[in-house]
């Protein structure tokens, strides 16, 4: 009779363990993937635009920067964006926000093109 009493008792104990360890267990979050921004870097050296051709994701912003010792611009045929006449080392910066593919090129140098593709 004892017996059996402290049987049942520990077995209550057990199943209050068991269910209290089960919700208090760590809570489990769906972490979702950061959205850390997306940067790309064109480079302006020698007269040209490096990479020429560039594949961003929605939301990328690309930064131009001139290495060249002469002065350039960055001007979207489309008139998308139009960066200042960048000196030496000057950057200029831009976030795409549509899908598309924009065509740009210097307008003091109109031979210099180059395209960012935002998909
Ligand atoms: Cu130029």
């Amino acid at each position: 009779m004892r017996r059996s009493v402290l049987i049942s008792s520990l077995g209550a104990a057990t199943l209050m363990l068991g269910m209290g360890a089960l919700g208090a267990g760590p809570r489990r979050f769906e972490l979702s993937p950061q959205q850390k921004p997306e940067t790309a870097e064109v480079k302006i050296d020698n007269f040209s635009f490096g990479p020429a051709a560039l594949t961003v994701p929605v939301g990328a912003t690309v930064s131009w920067t001139n290495r060249d010792d002469i002065p350039h611009t960055v001007v979207s045929t489309d008139g998308v964006f139009k960066s200042k006449v960048l000196d030496t080392d000057e950057k200029f910066s831009f976030t795409f926000s549509k899908a598309g593919s924009y065509p740009y090129f210097c307008s003091i140098h109109p031979k210099m093109t180059g395209k960012v593709i935002v998909q």
